[in-house]
């Protein structure tokens, strides 16, 4: 057990597991006995539902919502009825959901109510590196942060204790690291407390002014008091090691961060925090005095260090250790060299540096997203992006978006920039089917009901690919693979206003052009919906792979416009000229290079005279 016993004892009945942070947290969600959890998915945290679906479902309601606001306000909801609810998202995913947050701040929890929120240091997969911890000082809800995959569980069945006994939502925080790697732990049993009456308090549930005026202050009060009960319960603790005070410097840690730091200075004095907000100060003015000098070791932001500092309490920190990106051992190690408590590593030989071989991102083979850039580079338009797979045809040799801000963004950007007449190209927008579920059809009642020039491409794959194939509103499918209501966005679209729709085919290449060109040319807000799948999910497609007809390729390169990783240059010579070939270990057969090729060089490999690469 990583921390001292509390209420949740949850050492008993306990069998060793090896589970992903994720996993784990997924395990503590349904050990602390919640009802309800929802989540939208975003890397890092998408697997923590797809583990908790894996649940049975008379223990726990489990769901992908719409957005992460939903999702939030779903696990509100059920909090209010009296049972323990969870919600899940990426860092971004607390700015979707953060309005709710705010203000259930003030309400607090009648059932636990927890919130994991994994942020992404060093932007593996993410538009950008905010720090949650941030958003939890501000919204006054405490932080809980684990380091290993023991703690994800452990801390995530605390996590709903804390939040019913101090009456608050409570976040916990993980991270790339942390979730997608793998660590032995002690798993417990499920908690069967009965769910609580509702809570008949409007003067607490209902945020009016004069609510809120009253509830603020008692949000304040308890960032004390939880701060000193994390360390009754032995969530945050100090470490003073064997050597204690003798070396005199001491260090502030919390989440993973203090792993490395434990790689590094395996005997050192720490001070680890279960949380890093609300701080137990008492115990930190404590430690502090102990030590000539304490560092204070932390990911991105210097959130503990400001929040140390600004009481007086003399720390360092961000001086040495980077605000961006991940910590690693190593790059503890060299901050403690920077800071001058470890001395530099001894001069020995050069190391042998491995350069890791660029792979850029791509498009499938087969993307049925690639012939609408295409199209939309051959129609010289402005594109407005959104985030999804498709967002990669801003690399070549797509090279079609122009902007690309946040979910949900495109459709508003466009009318924007169509409002402020400074354009002269087409102004088209392009957002995925599972992004225009979470974000996309607000912005375009709104383009609607303004008027706004533009054309809105919907690039159906009838998934949310992006993220790994998760269900969604528009897929007919819930979390647990059930048959549910499957949303017709054409008459979604019809029934806000728009008048010009047309579905397409992405896979019929003269079409996407022919449409897109009359989509452009109507006046006001037109629709195009591309309805094909996705290669991966939710079908495999493989049909039999293509092959170029050597001296039928003229070489004009058309067909790699595409930018289709199966199409490569060939480095041979073939009738004094170079050609294309296909591999056909990656051709999924979808037939597009076929169709953009004017002299009729790709064939199927079947229909070849004789074995062609
Ligand atoms: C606020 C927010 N939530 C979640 C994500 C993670 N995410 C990025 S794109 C995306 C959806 C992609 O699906 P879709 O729009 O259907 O496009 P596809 O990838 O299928 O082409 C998700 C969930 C994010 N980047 N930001």
């Amino acid at each position: 057990m990583a921390f001292g016993a509390t209420d949740t004892d949850i050492a008993t009945e306990s069998e060793a597991r090896a589970m992903t942070g994720n996993e784990a947290i997924a395990r503590g969600v349904w050990e602390a006995g919640a009802k309800v959890a929802a989540a939208y998915p975003g890397t890092p945290s998408t697997e923590i539902l797809e583990a908790l679906a894996l649940y049975p479902e008379d223990d726990i309601a489990a769901q992908w919502s719409i957005n992460e606001k939903v999702a939030l306000d779903t696990a509100i909801g059920a909090s209010f009825g009296g049972v323990r609810a969870f919600a899940a998202m990426k860092h971004v995913g607390l700015n979707v959901a953060a309005d709710a947050l705010m203000s259930q701040s003030y309400i607090g929890a009648n059932g636990g109510l927890v919130i994991a929120v994994c942020d992404d240091p060093g932007i593996h997969s993410s538009q950008n590196e905010q720090d949650t911890r941030l958003f939890a000082r501000m919204a006054l809800v405490p932080v809980l942060e684990p380091s290993d995959q023991q703690e994800a569980l452990d801390y995530t069945r605390l996590a709903f204790e804390v939040s019913e006994r101090f009456d608050t939502p409570v976040i916990l925080r993980g991270s790339t690291r942390l979730s997608h790697s793998r660590g032995k732990i002690w798993t417990g049993s499920r908690s069967t407390d009965e769910p609580k009456p509702f809570l008949e308090r409007p003067d607490k549930n209902v945020m009016i002014p004069a609510h809120a005026r009253a509830r603020h202050p008692v949000a304040l009060e308890r960032e004390r008091l939880i701060g000193d009960w994390l360390v009754e319960a032995g969530l945050t603790r100090r470490e003073d090691g064997p050597d204690g005070a003798t070396d005199r410097v001491g260090y502030i840690t919390a989440g993973p961060a203090y792993t490395y730091l434990r790689e590094i200075l395996p005997d050192a004095p720490v001070l680890k925090l279960g949380a890093s907000y609300p701080l137990p100060t008492g115990l930190i003015e404590e430690f502090v005095a102990s030590y000539d000098r304490v560092l204070v070791v932390e990911e991105l932001e210097g959130v503990i260090e400001e929040s140390v500092r600004v009481r007086g309490i003399a720390v360092e920190g961000k001086a040495y250790f980077p605000r961006t990106g991940e910590l690693s051992p190593e790059m503890v190690r060299a901050g403690l060299v920077a800071a001058g408590v470890l001395a530099p590593p001894e001069k020995t030989e050069a190391p042998i540096e491995f350069e890791p071989l660029i792979r850029p991102p791509l498009l499938c083979a087969g993307c049925p997203h690639s012939t609408c850039y295409l199209a939309l580079r051959s129609a010289n338009a402005r594109v407005m992006g959104d985030i999804g797979c498709y967002t990669l045809a801003v690399v070549e040799p797509l090279s079609a978006i122009d902007t690309c801000v946040a979910m949900g963004s495109g459709i508003a950007n466009a009318a924007g920039l169509a409002k402020a007449g400074t354009e002269s190209k087409p102004i088209v927008a392009t957002i995925g089917d599972s992004t225009f579920m979470h974000s996309g059809i607000t912005p375009l009642i709104d383009a609607v009901y303004n008027n706004a020039n533009i054309t809105v491409f919907i690039l159906d794959n009838h998934i949310t690919a992006m993220t790994g194939g998760q269900d969604h509103p528009g897929t007919g499918k819930t979390l647990r693979g059930k048959e549910t209501h499957k949303v017709d966005y054409e008459a979604l679209v019809r029934a806000i206003g728009v008048t010009w729709v047309q579905q397409i085919d992405s896979y019929d290449v003269a079409n996407v052009q022919r449409v897109l060109g009359d989509a452009i040319d109507h006046r006001g807000v037109s629709v195009i919906i591309s309805d094909r799948p996705c290669v991966l999910d939710p079908v495999r497609i493989k049909g039999p792979a293509m092959t170029v007809v050597p001296d039928d390729c003229t070489a004009c390169q058309a067909c790699m416009n595409l930018g289709c990783p199966a199409i490569t240059w060939s480095d041979e010579w073939h009738d004094g000229r170079h050609r294309v070939e296909i591999d056909q270990t990656l051709c999924i057969g979808c037939s597009l290079c076929a169709q953009l090729c004017a002299p009729g060089g790709i064939i199927p490999a079947a229909d070849a005279p004789v074995a062609l690469s």
